[in-house]
């Protein structure tokens, strides 16, 4: 399942960066997107319906519905081998760096720090006017529902289809990308940029580029080390 040549990479690698989806959630519990799991369509709308800037400015209640119903599943979801075997891995290089597409927080959960979400946390909103920031941890249905400070209605803060990514994250992700030696792609389809364009860029960069996924994917042909296994699986055999 791991080459002695990618072992030998992992040995001596400098700077690791890691982009996670999805899928390496889905041993926790949490539906996948194209899993045909409760998270692929909402009410007959396909999840990037429902998850877009266009619902939020038409119908924020049938989207904070959607959130909240997802927040309920997510109650009972606790972090997977996958989650600790990267958690270990942050002081295993001189620089390591974990990039999720997931809004879970389930790397947090197992241990990770300064983890880089590219599309923002399910557990927290914020107000579409001030923008203050409110965490909703254990709050079904989610609360406060109007900011406390100017009183306009808060929404998830969640990046949505149609809404640029975080500047920050997004800057954070790209320079780990362009500046490691070694690259990982952990349980995502690589359907949806900018995330899916990071593996691209980091190869372009000269990273060796490893891909872990029961499935193939539009990465898989350019992987250096294409790896068909869950990832809950391989990730503590490192
Ligand atoms: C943007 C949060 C600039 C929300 C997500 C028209 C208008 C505007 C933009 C676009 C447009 N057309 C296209 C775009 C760009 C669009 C895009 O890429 N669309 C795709 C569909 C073509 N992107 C955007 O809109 C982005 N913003 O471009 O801004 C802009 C702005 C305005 C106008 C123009 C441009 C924002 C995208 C972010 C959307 N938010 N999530 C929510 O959760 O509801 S996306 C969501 O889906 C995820 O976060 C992830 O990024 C993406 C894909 O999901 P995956 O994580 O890969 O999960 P999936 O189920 O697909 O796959 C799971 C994989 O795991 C599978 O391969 C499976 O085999 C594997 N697996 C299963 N089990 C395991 C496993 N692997 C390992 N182990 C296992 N056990």
């Amino acid at each position: 399942m791991i080459s002695e040549r990618l072992r030998e990479k992992f040995n001596t690698a400098k700077h690791v960066c890691v982009l996670t989806g999805a899928g390496i959630s889905a041993e926790s519990g949490v539906p996948t997107f194209r899993g045909g799991g409760q998270t692929a369509v909402w009410k007959g709308m396909p999840f990037d319906e429902i998850s877009s800037a266009r619902m939020v400015r038409e119908n924020l209640p049938e989207v904070w519905e959607w959130f909240d119903y997802r927040r309920g599943v997510l109650k009972d979801c606790e972090p997977n081998a996958a989650h600790f075997a990267l958690a270990k891995w942050q002081d295993k290089f001189a620089d390591f760096t974990l990039v999720t597409q997931n809004i879970d927080g389930l790397h947090a959960a197992a241990g990770s720090r300064g983890v880089v979400e590219l599309h923002g946390n399910i557990q927290r909103a914020y107000c579409t006017n001030c923008e203050k920031r409110f965490d909703i941890r254990g709050k079904i249905p989610h609360a406060p529902d109007e900011c406390d400070e100017c009183g306009a209605k808060a929404r998830p803060d969640v990046v949505l289809f149609g809404e640029m990514l975080p500047a920050g994250a997004l800057f954070n992700a790209q320079s780990a990308a362009v500046n490691c030696d070694l690259f990982f792609v952990i349980g995502t389809s690589a359907l949806v940029y900018p995330a899916a364009g990071l593996a691209e860029l980091s190869k372009r960069a000269g990273a060796f580029l490893v891909e872990i996924n029961p499935e193939e994917t539009p990465m898989t042909g350019f992987c250096d080390e294409p790896i068909r296994a869950r990832a809950g699986e391989i990730l503590p055999l490192f």
